[in-house]
């Protein structure tokens, strides 16, 4: 661990330090334990956040419960920040009948209305311009609302990136743009994404103000964002915030790092490993202690593996519920199709291949 910092007094309210802290401690192990599950053929898919859980969770701790997030590629374990439960969560994952989304998207792209919360966006940068439509629909509609919109750097070689941010620049729309730079877009490292000298100066050339922080330094991300999301509330438009971080796993469950990157590179990320650096720095500010430490990580231990164990009880969506929410008046087409599925026995469950 590095040396604790002399700092006086916390920068931030303690409690949003102490609950970004246990926020962040779950869903590391909870990415852990889901890596694990995906190689042990128990989940098809997952795409962690480790290394990057400061830029996600302190980003989205500095905004309201009724602002929206449009996320990029790691930014569901917001809606668990958000008190979204967490097995539900889980039932996304495994595609069952406890997820909300009625097992239609792919594993680690949850969602829900009740935390205002789309989906991960797969389509790199489809997200952004949606985002933008979502401001300025809140400021026509003239409420208090503020859009999150993420992305990687990877996205900001996207068209859809462009658009998004000239057209948020010229009518001023609440919108902050996370970026997440983790120096990687699967194979190809931020370096030959951009001929600029950082993402954050992209925003000038689009009329609003472009930041770069450390996206390992909650406090810095917490600041950062916060001055962006008052700024876009009271009408002075959008933000751009690059949060410099690193992406310690691989790109997903479906993808091998050793392929493309020096190991090297990764054990000099962690040594700035955003948990460890904002214990040290809770146990410099007297608020926090090895005890409380080991307790918590028993505990979330204890929270993940129980939520599992529920979740991975649940059946799979009822077949019928592939005909729903589609049509208002559901065509006869497929209305006999419904019938004829139901009269057929249920195939036996694919298992995800490791
Ligand atoms: C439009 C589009 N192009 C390419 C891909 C394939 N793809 C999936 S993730 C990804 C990299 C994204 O990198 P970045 O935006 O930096 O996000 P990160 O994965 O690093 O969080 C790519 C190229 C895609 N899904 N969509
Ligand atoms: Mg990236």
């Amino acid at each position: 661990m590095r040396a604790a910092q002399k700092l006086e007094t916390p920068p931030i309210p303690r409690e949003v330090l102490l609950r970004l802290y246990r926020e962040m401690v779950r869903l590391r192990t909870l990415d852990e334990r889901m890596m694990t599950l995906q190689r042990q053929g128990r989940v098809g898919f997952y795409g962690a956040c480790t290394g990057q859980e400061a830029a996600t969770l302190a980003s989205a701790i500095a905004l309201e419960a009724s602002d929206w997030i449009f996320p990029a590629l790691r930014e569901g374990g917001a809606m668990l920040l958000r008190g979204f439960p967490l097995v539900p969560y889980l039932c996304q994952i495994f595609g069952n009948a406890g997820d909300e989304t009625k097992g239609r998207q792919m594993p680690s792209h949850m969602a829900s209305r009740s935390v205002n919360q789309v989906s991960w966006s797969s389509c790199i940068g489809t997200q952004l311009p949606q985002a933008v439509g979502a401001a300025m629909a809140a400021r026509i509609k003239g409420d208090r609302t503020v859009i999150a919109a993420y992305l990687g750097d990877g996205a900001t070689s996207e068209g859809d990136f462009h658009v998004a941010m000239n057209f948020a620049g010229v009518f001023k729309a609440p919108v902050v743009f996370i970026c997440q730079n983790n120096h990687w877009a699967i194979s190809v490292p931020t370096a030959k994404q951009t001929a600029s000298e950082s993402i954050a100066v992209k925003a000038v050339a689009y009329g609003f103000p472009g930041v770069k922080v450390d996206g390992n330094d909650t406090v810095a991300v917490y600041r950062a964002v916060k001055e962006a999301v008052d700024r876009a509330r009271s009408g002075g438009g959008p933000t751009l915030v690059e949060c410099e971080t690193y992406r310690i796993g691989a790109h997903s469950s479906s993808d091998d790092p050793t392929r493309y990157r020096d190991e090297r590179e990764v054990e000099q990320w962690k040594k700035r490993d955003p948990l460890e650096l904002l214990r040290s720095r809770l146990q410099a500010w007297g608020l926090w202690t090895a005890r409380q430490e080991d307790e918590l990580r028993a505990q979330v231990l204890e929270e993940v593996n129980g939520a599992i164990a529920e979740a991975e009880k649940k059946p799979d969506p009822p077949r019928e519920s592939l005909f729903d929410d589609v049509y208002a008046n559901v065509p006869w087409s497929l209305r006999e199709q419904r019938e004829e599925l139901l009269a057929s026995p249920p195939a036996a469950r694919a298992k995800p291949s490791p």
